[in-house]
C-alpha cells in the first residue's frame, strides 16, 4: 500500500507479519499515539498503558520536558562518537554520578549492553584487582534471572526459549537459586575465583518476584567478606519504578539515592536502562567507583552510540522529571493502593490466587496452569476495555503503568481490572 494511506491496525499487523522477524507475539493493539499514562490505537481508541514499554516510560509518554530537551539537542548536535569529546557527555557524567552516588559511569545505549558491560568489568576487576588467574573468573548469577539477550547473558539464562539452539556458550557462571542466601554463601565460598554477583534486586520476567527484605542487605555483606563485586540489574526496577529511586534503595523515598535508610545497599556496579531516558530514546549506564571502574582504559570498551550528546540531554532530563515530579513517591504511594484493592478483590475471587509486586511494578497469578491460555485472554478483555497489559510466563500478569499516574486513574484502573478478571471468574 502507499505510505500516504491511512494504516488500519489490520494493515501494519500484515506488514510486520509479513516483513518482520517472527521474534514478538504481541498483542493484537497498534498504538499510533501516547501522551502521560494514555496511548491511543490507528483507529483512535484510547488505552491505559500498564506495560510502560517493559518499564522505560516511567515519565509516561512524551513528556513534554524530555521531548523538548531531545528536539533542542538533536537540531544541534546529535553524534559525534566517542573520537571526539562533545560538550554534553562530561555535564551528563557530572550529573548521573552524583545523582546516584557514583564516582564514575560508563555509558551505553541498551539494557544488554549495559550488561555485558559489567560483566565485562567485573571480570577484568577480578585479573588485574583481586589477583585471579587469567581466565578463571566465575560470575554467579540467579535462576530465573533476564538481562538481555546477547550470547553472554542468553548463556545464563535458564529460559529454553531464550537460549535453545543459540550456542557454544560463554563460560564462567554458576546459576544459584534466587532468594536463597545459603545457596549464594555455599557458591561463594567454593571458590577463590568468584569475582562477582549479578542479581535482580526484584525478578521482572520471572514474575515480578520480590526477595526476602533482608535478602540484598545479606548478599552484600556476603560478597563484601569474600572480595565479589554486587553488581545489581536495575534496568526495569530502578529510576522509581518500586517506589524508591532503586530497589536497592530498600524502603527510602526520598528523591536521591542516599544512604540514609537501613536496609539500603550499595551495589559495587550498578547497572541502569529503560527509564533512565523515559523511553524516549535507547540510553543505559553501568555506575562504579574509581577504584573497580579505573580497571578501563583507553581502547578497552566502548560504543558507536554510547554518550552521545542527544542521549546525554535526553537522560538529565528524564532525570530531572523523577525528582520533580516525584515520581520514587506516588509509585510507592499508589502502589499500596493497587495491591490492597486486588488482594481484597482476590479474597473472593477464583480467578486470581495471588497480587505482589513493590511500588508500581506488580504483578497478578492467574488460577490456572501455567501453559493455559487464561492469562492471554484476560489481557485481550483488558486492551478491549481500555487498558494494555502482557502476560508473563504464562499465568501471570504484569501490572507497570507510568508513575505520572494520579490516583483518581488508579483507582479507574483498578475498576477496569477488576470487572475484567470478574468476566472470568467460573
Ligand atoms: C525483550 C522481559 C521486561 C531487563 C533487565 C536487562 C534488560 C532487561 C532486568 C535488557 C530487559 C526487556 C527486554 C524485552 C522484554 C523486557 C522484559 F519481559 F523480557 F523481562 F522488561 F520485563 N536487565 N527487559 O528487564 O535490556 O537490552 O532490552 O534494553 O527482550 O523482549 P535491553
Amino acid at each position: 500500500m502507499s505510505v500516504l494511506e491511512k494504516l488500519t491496525s489490520a494493515d501494519a499487523i500484515a506488514l510486520e507479519d509479513r516483513y518482520g522477524a517472527h521474534n514478538y507475539h504481541p498483542l493484537p493493539v497498534v498504538l499510533s499515539r501516547g501522551e502521560g499514562v494514555y496511548v491511543w490505537d490507528v483507529e483512535g481508541k484510547q488505552y491505559y498503558d500498564f506495560l510502560s514499554a517493559y518499564s522505560a516510560v516511567n515519565q509516561g509518554h512524551c513528556h513534554p520536558k524530555i521531548v523538548g530537551a531531545m528536539i533542542a539537542q538533536a537540531q544541534t548536535l546529535t553524534l559525534t562518537s566517542r573520537a571526539f569529546y562533545n560538550d554534553k557527555l562530561g555535564v551528563y557524567e557530572e550529573y548521573i554520578t552524583r545523582y546516584f552516588g557514583f564516582d564514575k559511569v560508563l555509558p551505553m545505549n541498551t539494557g544488554a549492553e549495559a550488561v555485558e558491560t559489567a560483566l565485562k568489568i567485573c571480570r577484568k576487576w577480578a585479573y588485574e584487582k583481586k589477583g585471579i588467574a587469567e581466565n578463571e573468573a566465575q560470575i554467579i548469577v540467579c535462576e530465573g534471572n533476564f538481562h538481555g539477550r546477547t550470547t553472554t547473558i542468553i548463556s545464563f539464562s535458564n529460559d529454553e526459549n531464550a537460549r535453545k539452539n543459540f550456542g557454544p556458550y560463554t563460560a564462567g557462571f554458576i546459576k544459584i537459586p534466587y532468594d536463597d542466601i545459603e545457596a549464594l554463601e555455599k557458591a561463594i565460598t567454593s571458590s577463590k575465583n568468584i569475582a562477582g554477583f549479578l542479581v535482580e534486586p526484584i525478578q521482572g520476567e520471572a514474575g515480578v518476584y520480590v526477595p526476602a527484605e533482608d535478602y540484598l542487605a545479606k548478599a552484600k555483606a556476603l560478597c563484601e567478606a569474600n572480595d565479589v563485586l554486587f553488581i545489581a540489574d536495575e534496568v526495569q526496577t530502578g529510576v522509581a519504578r518500586t517506589g524508591s529511586l532503586l530497589a536497592v534503595c530498600g524502603n527510602c523515598t526520598c528523591d536521591n539515592r542516599c544512604e540514609k535508610q537501613s536496609g539500603y545497599v550499595t551495589p559495587d556496579i550498578l547497572i541502569l536502562g529503560k527509564a533512565i531516558s523515559g523511553g524516549a530514546y535507547p540510553v543505559s549506564a553501568v555506575l562504579a567507583n574509581d577504584a573497580i571502574m579505573n580497571v578501563i582504559k583507553p581502547g578497552q570498551h566502548g560504543s558507536t552510540f554510547g554518550g552521545n550528546p542527544v542521549a546525554a540531554a535526553v537522560a538529565m532530563a528524564a532525570l530531572d522529571v523523577v525528582t520533580e515530579e516525584h515520581l520514587a513517591q506516588n509509585a510507592r504511594k499508589l502502589g499500596r493502593i493497587f495491591r490492597a484493592e486486588l488482594a481484597k478483590y482476590i479474597e473472593t475471587s477464583n480467578i486470581v490466587t495471588l497480587v505482589r509486586g513493590k511500588g508500581l511494578l506488580n504483578a497478578i497469578v492467574i488460577n490456572d496452569t501455567e501453559d493455559s491460555e487464561t492469562a492471554w485472554n484476560i489481557c485481550m478483555k483488558l486492551a478491549e476495555n481500555g487498558l494494555l497489559a502482557k502476560p508473563t510466563h504464562g499465568n501471570i500478569i504484569r501490572f507497570a503503568p507510568p508513575l505520572v499516574m494520579n490516583e483518581e486513574q488508579l483507582r479507574d484502573c483498578i475498576s477496569i481490572i477488576i470487572n475484567t478478571l470478574k468476566a472470568f471468574e467460573s
